[in-house]
């Protein structure tokens, strides 16, 4: 798959003035770039990555599953592909998953990664091969074009079938039914609605958890190390969601500002007054998190 001359002629000299003159340039947000240049090539390539490097024991068509990618999206209009169009190339790249490591978040996407890399137990939907041959990337097809739209993709959000949104959206599901054992959810309480129905945690993988399955949900709410505190364990839509859990049956646990995940931030962008803090207290052995708002932690059965 190749980008065409006449777009990349185009594109090169606007990057380059973009580039150089970039606070006079409109604002261009990443839903309007079309499908990722080379999508072929990455998607296949980490295809290969993944069962030769990342799990050898996996036996996987990467180029059939390419082909059943391509049908699911290709000739179709870019706001028209369901998650039942992805069945094929989800049926060519079935995957089982160690219990006790899902980790699932939401709006800490970001703190996520650093906390995956750190913790290596931890594994989430980007480590799962769908996961990580689609990651980070755009796509979308053309109704009257055998090809991708290499110049404009509609956002995510604009239609509930969007292609990325509904790949997103069927491996979100699957690792969730998969979900086994102790698991855990990464929360973010410096936003209103931590947990939120409109998410893909609130609105696939949440329903997607099987309590017969799944031994303790382990919410972790980490706020900024600045704040705002506007949400934890006992206040705003984390209590919804612990209500649901309730409800469904789960046994949960709930934690505030989780030492881990405070030190993380202090290691990425230290705060003299807060990072003092979690120094003091893992210098000293004493609890770095024991002032009011922090370290708290609650569990239910
Ligand atoms: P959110 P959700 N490549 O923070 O609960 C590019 O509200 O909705 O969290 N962009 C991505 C990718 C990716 N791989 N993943 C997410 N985004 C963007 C799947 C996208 O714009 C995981 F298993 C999306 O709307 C989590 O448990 C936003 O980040 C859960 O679903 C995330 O929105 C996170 O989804």
């Amino acid at each position: 798959m190749t980008v065409p001359k006449t777009s990349l002629a185009f594109a090169i000299p606007t990057l380059t003035i973009c580039l150089v003159l970039l606070p006079l340039c409109p604002g261009q947000p990443r839903a309007q770039l079309g499908t990722t240049p080379n999508i072929k090539p990455i998607v296949v390539g980490r295809c290969y990555s993944y069962i030769s490097l990342i799990n050898p024991r996996l036996r996987y068509d990467c180029e059939a599953i390419w082909r059943q990618f391509e049908e699911a999206v290709l000739r179709q209009s870019s706001c028209n592909v369901t998650v039942e169009d992805y069945h094929h190339m989800f049926n060519a790249m079935p995957q089982s998953w160690p219990c006790d490591r899902f980790l699932f978040w939401s709006k800490t996407r970001t703190l996520m990664h650093s906390y995956a890399a750190v913790v290596r137990d931890f594994w989430t939907l980007e480590d799962t091969l769908v996961g990580y041959m689609f990651n980070d990337l755009i796509w979308c097809g053309q109704e009257d074009d055998s090809g991708f739209d290499f110049s404009s993709c509609p956002e995510w959000s604009a239609c509930r079938n969007h292609p990325v949104y509904s790949l997103w959206r069927q491996a979100s599901q699957n690792f969730a039914e998969m979900a086994c054992g102790n698991i855990t959810v990464l929360l973010n309480g410096s936003t209103v609605n931590a947990f939120s129905r409109k998410s893909m945690f609130g609105s696939v993988e949440l329903d997607g958890l099987n309590p017969e399955r799944v031994d303790y949900v382990n919410i972790k709410v980490v706020t900024n190390l600045e704040g705002p505190h506007l949400e934890s364990c006992s206040q705003g839509s984390v209590v919804d969601l612990l209500q649901i859990l309730q409800s469904r049956g789960f046994r949960w646990t709930c934690t505030d500002n989780d030492q881990t995940l405070m030190i993380l931030q202090c290691i990425q962008g230290p705060k003299p007054s807060s990072c003092r803090t979690c120094g003091n207290g893992l210098l000293d052995g004493k609890d770095p998190l024991s002032n009011e708002d922090s370290g708290g932690s609650v569990e239910a059965e």
